[in-house]
């Protein structure tokens, strides 16, 4: 099939009048109907300070400059980035609250993505039980859903840089040991169905680059 490029230059090379300007005001709408325009849906929910803002804005590249907790829930409009020279249109999302004003937007925030990305901090995770059984309890609503369109969930551990001296597969173990022993249900399921358990510390650049190429964007660039 004939890319985006090609198709404006026949149309160039056949003398459309105008069709620059033409292009140009209709740019969008040419570029649905060419189907060059990638579009997804992604969302973020998860534990207070588990890294939502900030890996929205690493996704989005954006700076929001948010020091500190999200207060109030944000809502964030569609942008179209570059991945590979491919344009990807990211829909409009929400940034929720880490508090029990953000959970309300789950459902809401599940029904209009495909990819839902689940963090915990994983300190936190390892050393508080309370943390563990909130972190389970919120999030169960939204793995244990069975609905017709499958979603991709990703469970992502945040934080891996404060773990001190240990490997990322000992902390891997060590997660599930837990998810599995301590009779979390949501979170056994989701881990029996071979869903991925992401593990990173999301401040390394090189780190949130791998992860968006592998886990958010690989089947668009594919297309
Ligand atoms: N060292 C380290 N810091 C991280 C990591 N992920 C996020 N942070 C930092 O953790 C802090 C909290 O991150 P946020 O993105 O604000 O967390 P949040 O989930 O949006 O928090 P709420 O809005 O309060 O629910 C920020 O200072 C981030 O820079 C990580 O993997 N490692
Ligand atoms: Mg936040």
């Amino acid at each position: 099939m004939l890319g985006k490029d090609e198709i404006i230059n026949i149309a160039r090379f056949f003398g459309f009048p105008y069709f620059d300007l033409f292009y140009f005001l209709w740019k969008k709408y040419i570029e649905n109907l060419l189907n060059t325009q990638k579009r997804i849906g992604i969302s973020i929910i998860g534990m207070s300070e588990s890294g939502k803002t900030y890996l929205y804005d690493k996704i989005r590249e954006e700076d929001r400059c948010k020091e500190g907790t999200t207060a109030f829930s944000e809502k964030l409009k569609a942008k179209i980035i570059k991945i590979e020279d491919k344009e990807i249109e990211l829909q409009p999302t929400i940034d929720i609250s880490g508090d029990s004003k953000g959970m309300e937007y789950f459902e809401e925030l599940y029904e209009n993505c495909d990819i839902m990305i689940v963090t915990f901090d994983i300190y936190k995770f390892l050393s508080n039980e309370d943390y563990r059984r909130d972190f389970a309890q919120r999030i169960k609503a939204v793995l244990t859903r069975k609905e017709k369109k499958k979603r991709k969930i990703i469970l992502l551990g945040s934080h891996l840089d404060q773990i001190e001296k240990t490997k990322e597969n000992q902390v891997r173990k060590k997660i599930l040991e837990y998810a599995l022993n301590e009779k979390y249900i949501a979170l056994q399921e989701y881990i029996k169905s071979m869903n991925p358990l992401v593990l990173g510390n999301l401040t390394n650049d090189d780190w949130i680059k791998e992860f968006k190429r592998k886990y958010l964007f690989l089947d668009l660039l594919k297309q």
